[in-house]
């Protein structure tokens, strides 16, 4: 459901002053793993600004080609994937995060890339608007990165365990799957109660196919959350 335009106004002003408040975090000289989505995009727009003023020299990679465009084009130097190559600090969006900080992620599409930088990061750091933060994990649908072949397989495993599974269509042209920059599908599974996110998760690492799962489970340091005017500092 689309909100009205205040209420949209209202979380994008959410993220900003999330991202805003994460840009205190960066330390001059760190490598860090940039986000994807929306209150990301915030991020990287603030942190090209102070690149762009010689406040921050920092390098990064981009957990997205849609990520790694905005810092190209904002001239933040950017790191190709490379042995070695560890981050300091990543900042990045949820869709849904729990007390714990036990996360979902992917509506962006951008899980694999995602969950590889965060788990090379010493430091990750979610940055939401107030709409993220929930009891329980689920509602927001689980997104996974599933292999072409292997997707009749896949759904029919997902739906054995509950999770309603949709193949997500591309936005600009319905009749085709959407693709990861990876080009795999992504599938959509409608858990809505995911009481115990690390059992879920080890079930659908066991299927042929799945190639990652929007579960961020013990990855997450702190989470930046914005309640209005204020940004909040969860941590689990
Ligand atoms: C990204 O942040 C994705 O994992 C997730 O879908 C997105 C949240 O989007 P937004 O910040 O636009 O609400 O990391």
């Amino acid at each position: 459901m689309t909100p009205p335009a205040s209420a949209s106004n209202q979380l994008d002003q959410e993220k900003r002053l999330a991202a805003a408040a994460a840009l205190r975090w960066v330390r001059d000289g760190m490598v860090l793993g940039l986000g994807t989505g929306s209150t990301a995009a915030h991020f990287i727009a603030l942190l090209g600004e102070a690149v762009r003023d010689g406040q921050l020299r920092v390098q990064a990679t981009a957990t997205s080609q849609a990520s790694e465009a905005q810092a190209r084009e904002l001239g933040i130097p950017l790191l190709e994937p490379q042995r070695g190559l560890r981050f300091d600090l990543t900042i990045d969006g949820a869709d849904e995060l729990d007390p714990r900080l036990r996360l979902i992620k992917g509506g962006g599409g951008a899980l694999l890339r995602e969950k590889v930088l965060a788990t090379a990061s010493q430091y990750l750091l979610i940055i939401a608007d107030s709409s993220k933060l929930v009891p329980q994990l689920g509602q927001f649908p689980l997104p996974l990165e599933v292999v072409p072949f292997a997707l009749p397989w896949v759904l029919d495993a997902v739906a054995e365990l509950g999770g309603s599974p949709v193949l997500r269509s591309d936005r600009h042209n319905l009749k085709e799957p959407a693709r990861s920059d990876q080009g795999n599908f992504l599938v959509d599974c409608h858990f809505t109660h995911i009481p115990d996110p690390e059992q879920v998760a080890a079930q659908l690492q066991t299927i042929p196919g799945v190639v990652e799962h929007g579960l961020f489970l013990g990855l997450a340091q702190a989470a930046l959350v914005t309640q209005g005017d204020q940004v909040m500092v969860v941590k689990p």
